[in-house]
């Protein structure tokens, strides 16, 4: 066992992502109420073996006084998280500011704000400035709770200053660095003004992970384009150091969905939904309500479906599931009356007496709702125009034991290289096409049905989070034990 060579069995695995895997809510001046979140990540850590995780992060709430931070840290403690207090015109210009507003968008290909939306926040100066002070405080944290051996995990754009901050403090410390988003084109990632900065922050990890080999690509070639350095098979060469760069295709815990279905809550509302749309195709759609995840061209899609198609107007239904974020931004809140105003018009064409095309919702489902929702879908259809992987399409393969439902996918999708085979890709801009893989998918034989599923299902199953996660940790292992092998030698 590589990953055992000469080391305790139980490593300290430190994760540092923006968001703790947890809500805290205040209760009085000392006291909290916290609510974990058993998203996607938490739930691949806990599969990973040998390693006890603790998690590094902001909790999302602005605590300015000494005896709630000390109330916060010390319930925290007890789920394994620590905080990172940040002031709140800090965490506005950071979060709101440059990670949301610039790279958010830019990574998606969405280009940089213009004026008006440079004008919502401060300047681009300030907010990269205040990314920077974000991710120093990040990096305080960890070095405060790093032990000499523990592995740093870092995830996402939010922050990208950090392993060059960790590394300042300690070169030895062991540092990853992974990406949930996909990187962009170097084209793209040259209209960046801090662009090179960026680069050589994130080329301080020692390990850089991406979703997909073009996400990968594209990164090395912004290195090799914007910075004039080296690429190898392996990674990025700057002066003699390599960062060894690679891409690491998260999955989903699929057991913890093939368990929920055997529940007699979530059969029982499997067969409520079923008599529910009885004589009716069930289509789906959840996403959080975000522009990239296509969801106006989704629905523009569906319209043009039935128009096309007047005898499946009464015999399908689209259920779209929307999860509000970011409320307080202008740009989501114009998406919001952008999709409302859409389904109506389409509910109001199309609509009976007794019955609507489209159901939208702009909520959250709790898991086991969102599971029996899977299980009745007919077909899938995720049109985002760019999403780093796209988990919604593997949830929805692994609750589809019986009824082998079809996916629509878009191939911007990172998840279009792992279920391509299986799916029914699309170009969710094309919004012809769409409609025309929605006739399809609504047609397909039971065998081709079949056939799809078993190549999706096959993939989902044994691509798992806890493999991810353990692959990533285990190379950034090999890494450092590399480099410390070749400064011996
Ligand atoms: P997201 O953009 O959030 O993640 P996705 O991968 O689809 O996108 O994950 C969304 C998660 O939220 C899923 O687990 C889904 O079940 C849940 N969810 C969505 N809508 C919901 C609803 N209405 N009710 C309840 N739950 C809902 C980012 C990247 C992705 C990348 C992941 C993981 O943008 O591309 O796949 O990180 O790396």
């Amino acid at each position: 066992n590589r990953r055992s060579r000469g080391r305790p069995m139980k490593q300290r695995l430190l994760v540092v992502a923006n968001r703790l895997p947890v809500s805290a809510v205040r209760r009085g001046e000392d006291s909290w109420y916290l609510e974990v979140s058993a998203g996607g990540l938490v739930s691949a850590l806990l599969g990973v073996k040998d390693v006890d995780a603790r998690w590094i992060g902001w909790a999302g709430v602005n605590v300015p006084d000494e005896v709630g931070q000390r109330a916060l840290t010390k319930a925290l403690a007890e789920k394994r998280c620590i905080p990172v207090f940040l002031d709140e015109e800090i965490a506005h210009q950071y979060y709101n500011g440059y990670c949301n507003n610039i790279l958010w968008p830019l990574f998606h290909y969405l280009g940089l704000p213009q004026e008006d939306r440079l004008a919502t926040t401060r300047s681009f100066q300030s907010q990269f400035d205040a990314y920077k002070r974000a991710n120093n405080m990040f990096a305080d944290v960890v070095n405060k709770h790093y032990q000499e051996g523990d592995v740093v995990w870092c995830h996402d754009y939010h922050l990208m200053f950090l392993p060059k901050c960790l590394k300042e403090y300690n070169s030895k410390m062991k540092v990853g660095w992974f990406l949930h988003t996909p990187f962009p084109s170097s084209e793209i990632h040259r209209t960046l003004p801090s662009r090179s900065e960026l680069l050589r922050s994130v080329l301080a990890a020692d390990l850089v992970g991406f979703h997909t080999y073009d996400y990968a690509r594209h990164f090395v070639s912004a290195c090799t384009r914007i910075l004039g350095l080296e690429g190898t098979p392996e990674g990025v060469e700057d002066q003699g150091k390599l960062t060894r760069v690679a891409a690491f295709p998260i999955g989903i815990d699929s057991d913890r969905f093939k368990r929920a279905l055997e529940l007699p809550a979530v059969k029982e509302h499997v067969n409520e939904l079923t008599h529910r749309f009885a004589g009716r195709k069930v289509m789906l759609g959840v996403d959080r309500l975000d522009m990239i995840k296509g969801i106006p061209q989704k629905i523009l899609a569906f319209e043009k479906f039935l128009e096309e198609n007047p005898s499946w107007r009464d015999k399908v239904v689209l259920l779209q599931i929307a999860v509000p974020t970011r409320t307080d931004v202008p740009e989501y809140q114009k998406l919001t009356s952008q999709v409302h105003e859409i389904v109506g018009r389409i509910n109001g064409r199309f609509g009976t007496l007794t019955a609507v095309p489209i159901h939208h919702l702009d909520r959250s489902l709790d898991f086991h709702a969102l599971c029996a929702l899977y299980a009745v879908t007919d077909v899938a259809l995720v049109t985002s125009l760019r999403d780093g992987m796209n988990l919604v399409s593997y949830e929805f393969v692994a609750c589809q034991g019986s009824k082998k439902g079809v996916l629509i996918l878009s191939e911007f999708a990172g998840a279009a290289q792992s279920l391509g085979a299986g799916a029914l890709l699309v170009n969710p801009w094309n919004i012809t096409e769409v409609a025309a893989s929605i006739g399809y998918a609504l047609n397909m034989s039971p065998d081709e049905r079949e056939k799809r599923h078993r190549h999706n299902y096959a993939h989902v199953t044994t691509h798992t989070a806890q493999d991810w996660a353990e692959t990533f940790v285990s190379e950034l292992n090999d890494t450092v034990v590399e480099a410390q092998l070749r400064t011996r030698q």
